[in-house]
């Protein structure tokens, strides 16, 4: 039986490779020790579902805005910071994870002191992606000040922070949504500001786009907190419910199961009202709208 491709799936076929391509180019084209660039490359070229660069080339394409070297560098640059957050959130001292995109972690393969340097690599290696880039002075200054606020200690460091802090007590729900939204939502939200500046969209668009990226990002992680403690009956035959005392700050830990769900369909509906505003104000939404079907309705 065939299935039609969504849009989203065809354009996620026809712009990974590129984007593939451009972030390995990037990687080749450094100086430096190749073990570091091993590193760097090795937690890079795993893979990953790449929503965030994505997330920007489809902004633009909503937009119109040609996909060209410039959006790419930004696409490029958002994926490599994001690479560097899960290679130093799998060390000892946060996570401690051994695998991570299917592959040993970076720390596992190379080391931990090789670990930190290769995150701190792909970390400075973005901000050098849009100092680059084909893009006027303006445009470059807005995008490295907003990815500096949303990766650093206003952004996702911050939530990081309150995440490791908050393993030590009870979070509200209010709480965990404010870590969620620091944590996760801060670099989803710079996606979409990042293809509303690259496409010169105005202040209307832009704050409904925001809104977007706020439920979308609140949806991705509340259905990442729910595939972790339920194995589906596809994979296993049965749903396993984990110990959901493991880890009380999740979703499922705080309001149970029913509870999470309610917060995704919540979530979901919240970014499909935004989607609708902005297409109100003329903004084509397929390709966004594909985000919510696809990647918080993710099996894995
Ligand atoms: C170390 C400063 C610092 C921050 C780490 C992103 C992050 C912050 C930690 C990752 C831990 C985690 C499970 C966060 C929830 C959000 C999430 C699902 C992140 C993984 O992003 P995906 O699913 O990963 O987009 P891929 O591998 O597909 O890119």
């Amino acid at each position: 039986m065939t299935t039609m491709k969504t849009e989203l799936e065809n354009f996620q076929a026809q712009q990974l490779p590129q984007l593939n391509h451009y972030l390995e180019s990037y990687l080749a084209n450094l100086r430096g020790e190749q073990t570091l660039k091993d590193a760097m490359s090795y937690s890079v070229s795993a893979g990953g579902k790449r929503i965030r660069p994505l997330l920007i080339l489809a902004v633009c394409s909503e937009a119109g805005r040609d996909l060209d070297e410039g959006v790419y560098a930004v696409a490029s640059s958002l994926e490599l910071l994001h690479t560097y957050s899960l290679i130093h959130d799998d060390l000892p001292e946060m996570d401690n994870d051994d695998l991570r995109r299917g592959r040993l972690t970076n720390h596992k393969k190379f080391g931990q002191a090789m670990a930190v340097l290769a995150g701190d690599g792909l970390l400075t290696t973005a901000f050098e992606c849009i100092g680059k880039a084909d893009l006027n002075g303006d445009t470059k200054s807005k995008l490295m000040t907003a990815l500096a606020v949303a990766a650093g200690p206003q952004g996702m460091v911050s939530g990081q922070v309150a995440d490791i802090e908050g393993e030590k007590k009870h979070l509200t729900l209010r709480q965990l949504q404010q870590l969620h939204q620091r944590k996760t939502g801060a670099l989803i939200d710079y996606a979409c500001y990042a293809g509303c500046v690259l496409s010169g969209l105005p202040a209307d668009q832009q704050e409904q786009l925001h809104r977007f990226a706020a439920a979308f990002g609140l949806a991705f992680q509340i259905y990442d907190d729910i595939l972790d403690v339920v194995a589906t009956k596809e994979q296993l035959g049965k749903a396993v419910h984990k110990d959901q005392s493991e880890n009380k700050n999740t979703y499922p830990g705080l309001v149970g199961l029913e509870g999470a769900y309610q917060q995704l369909e919540e979530a979901i509906s919240q970014a499909k009202d935004s989607l609708a505003a902005v297409r109100e104000l003329g903004l084509k939404t397929e390709l966004l709208s594909g985000f919510l079907d696809y990647f918080v309705r993710r099996k894995n």
